[in-house]
C-alpha cells in the first residue's frame, strides 16, 4: 500500500529563477533576464509589450535569482539534509549555447551543469532536467522570432543532443518544455514569442506551439536513442475546470477548457492531433504547416510519463458577466465560492489535486509525476528569527494526502513528487522575492536587498519526516 518503494521525493526549482549568475561562464543573454518586476511585468510576459534589452528605471530580478550559480553546493547539502531522492531543476539554454544558433557548445556552461548533477549524486539525488523551462537565448528571439520560427526545431534538437550525450549516465529523468501550455497565457515567458501590430495571434501561438511539439518528439526519439535507460516527459500547467454549475452550457465550457490544456498532452502522449483540436483550428481559420514527416515524428515518439504542475482548480462559465471575478494566476478562471484563497488570489484545493491526477491517468495511462506544487507566501520571521510556516505545512500535508488517495485508493501510477520552489526564488508570475514556496529561507527582499543567507524554516523538518516515512507521517 501508499507510495511506491522507490517513490522520487524532492523539490523542484527552474534555473531563470534562482541561478542568477547572468553573465558568468560565457552565458548569453535570455527573455528571462529582460524581464522586470512590476506593472509591466505582465504585458511583458504575455509578449503585448516588446522588451529585448535593459531598460533604465527597471529591476531585473533573474539576473542575481538567489545566486543559486555560486551556492549551489551547500543548496544541494541541504536538498541531502532533508533526504531528497530527486531534485528538478532546468537548464539555462544560454548557457550551453550562448547565442542559440551556434554549432559548438560552451565548455563552461555543461561543466556547470556537470558538477552540480554529481553533486546531487553524491546525496543519492537524482536529478529531473527541465531541458527548457521558460528560457531561450536572446539572439533566437531578435533574429529568428522565437519559437514561431521553425529554425528553433534545429537549435533545440543541438542542444538535446549536446545535454543527452554529454549527461548520460548522470541524468535519466527529462522534461522537454515546462508548462507547454503557458505559450497560449505568456508567450514571451513561455516562447519566445511578441506579437507585431494586428497580427493574428492565434495563428502565431498555435504555429509556435507546434514546432515545440515536433522538437519535443524529436528530443524523445534523441534520449532513448543515445541511451535507453532515459525516460522523457511532457509537462503540463495541469488543474482540472469545473463547471460553475450543471448548467450543460457550464459543463460544455469546462469540457473545452480542458481540452484547451489537454491538447498539448494528446499529442505528446497519444501521438497525433486530436479530432476537436483539429476542428477547432480550421473553424477559427488557423492554418497550420504541418509536414508528414512531422506527424510521423510525433506518431512514433511519445512520452513515457505524464509530469505536471498543480497549484489550485480552476472554474469555467458560459456566462460572461460572471468571468469578471478572476482569481489571480494567469488562467482565466471564476471565484470558487467553496474555497479559500492564498495571499496571491489562488484558491487551495487538495482534492483537487486527486481529481487532476484522475483525469490525466484515466486520459493517458501513463505514469503521472507531479513535478510543482506548493503554497506561495509571505513568511515573516518571528523574534529569535525563525519562520514557523504552519500555513505550509497544512497546504503540502492536505495536497499529499489527497495524492496519497490517488496513489492508494484510485490506483494511480506515480513516479515522484517535487514541491515547487522547495529553497526561496523569484516567483514567475510576478518577479516578487516575498512570494515565497521554499522550505529553506533565502535573505533577499523584492528590490534585492539582504544577505542572500540561506536558514532552514519549520516545514525543513516536517518534510524531512513525510520523506523518512514516504508519506506516512503528514
Ligand atoms: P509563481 C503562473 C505564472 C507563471 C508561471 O508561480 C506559472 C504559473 C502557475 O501556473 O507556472 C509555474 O512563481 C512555473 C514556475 C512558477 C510556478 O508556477 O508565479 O512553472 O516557474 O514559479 C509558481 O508563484
Amino acid at each position: 500500500m501508499g507510495f511506491r518503494k522507490d517513490f522520487l521525493w524532492g523539490g523542484a526549482t527552474a534555473a531563470n529563477q534562482c541561478e542568477g549568475g547572468y553573465q558568468e561562464g560565457g552565458r548569453g543573454l535570455a527573455n528571462v533576464d529582460v524581464i522586470p518586476t512590476g506593472s509591466e511585468r505582465r504585458a511583458i510576459i504575455t509578449g503585448k509589450r516588446k522588451m529585448t534589452s535593459f531598460e533604465e528605471g527597471y529591476y531585473y530580478p533573474a539576473q542575481e535569482g538567489i545566486d543559486m550559480y555560486h551556492q549551489f553546493k551547500s543548496d544541494i547539502a541541504l536538498f541531502g539534509e532533508m533526504g531528497f531522492k530527486t531534485y528538478r531543476l532546468s537548464i539555462a539554454w544560454s548557457r550551453i549555447f550562448p547565442q542559440g544558433d551556434e554549432l559548438e557548445p560552451n565548455e563552461a556552461g555543461l561543466q556547470f551543469y556537470e558538477d552540480l548533477f554529481k553533486e546531487c549524486h553524491k546525496y543519492g539525488i537524482e536529478p529531473l532536467v527541465t531541458i527548457t523551462h521558460f528560457d531561450c537565448p536572446m539572439h533566437l528571439i531578435i533574429k529568428y522570432g522565437g519559437w514561431r520560427n521553425r529554425e528553433m526545431i534545429v537549435f533545440y534538437e543541438r542542444l538535446c543532443r549536446v545535454l543527452f550525450n554529454r549527461y548520460k549516465g548522470l541524468v535519466k529523468y527529462w522534461l522537454t518544455f515546462n508548462e507547454i501550455n503557458m505559450i497560449l497565457h505568456a508567450p514571451f515567458l513561455g516562447a519566445g514569442i511578441y506579437f507585431e501590430e494586428g497580427e493574428n495571434e492565434e495563428q502565431v501561438k498555435y504555429q509556435a506551439a507546434h514546432h515545440e511539439l515536433v522538437a519535443s518528439a524529436l528530443a524523445t526519439k534523441i534520449a532513448h536513442e543515445v541511451d535507453p535507460n532515459n525516460q522523457v516527459g511532457c509537462m503540463l500547467a495541469a488543474a482540472s475546470y469545473y463547471p460553475y454549475s450543471c448548467n450543460p452550457a457550464d459543463v460544455w465550457e469546462g469540457k473545452n477548457k480542458d481540452r484547451g490544456n489537454y491538447f498539448f498532452i494528446d499529442v505528446q502522449s497519444r501521438g497525433a492531433y486530436p479530432a476537436y483540436a483539429l476542428k477547432r483550428l480550421e473553424r477559427e481559420g488557423i492554418h497550420l504547416e504541418m509536414s508528414e514527416e512531422d506527424q510521423a515524428l510525433l506518431k512514433q515518439h511519445t512520452v513515457d510519463f505524464i509530469s505536471f504542475s498543480y497549484y489550485a482548480s480552476r472554474v469555467a462559465t458560459a456566462d460572461e458577466s460572471l468571468l469578471a471575478k478572476t482569481a489571480g494566476n494567469l488562467f482565466p478562471t471564476v471565484k470558487n465560492p467553496y474555497l479559500e484563497a492564498s495571499e496571491w488570489g489562488w484558491q487551495i484545493d487538495p482534492l483537487g489535486l486527486r481529481i487532476t491526477m484522475n483525469d490525466l491517468y484515466d486520459r493517458y495511462q501513463k505514469p503521472l509525476f507531479i513535478v510543482e506544487n506548493g503554497l506561495g507566501a509571505v513568511d515573516t520571521p518571528n523574534e529569535q528569527g525563525e519562520i514557523i510556516d504552519d500555513y505550509r505545512i497544512d497546504y503540502l500535508a492536505a495536497h499529499i494526502g489527497a495524492m496519497r488517495d490517488a496513489v492508494e485508493l484510485d490506483g494511480v501510477d506515480l513516479l515522484g513528487y517535487t514541491s515547487w520552489g522547495c529553497i526561496d526564488l523569484v516567483s514567475a508570475g510576478t518577479g516578487e522575492m516575498k512570494k515565497r514556496y521554499g522550505f529553506i529561507y533565502v535573505d533577499r527582499d523584492n528590490q534585492g536587498n539582504g544577505t542572500l543567507k540561506r536558514s532552514k524554516k519549520k516545514s525543513f523538518d516536517w518534510y524531512k519526516k513525510v520523506i523518512a516515512t514516504n508519506g506516512e507521517d503528514l
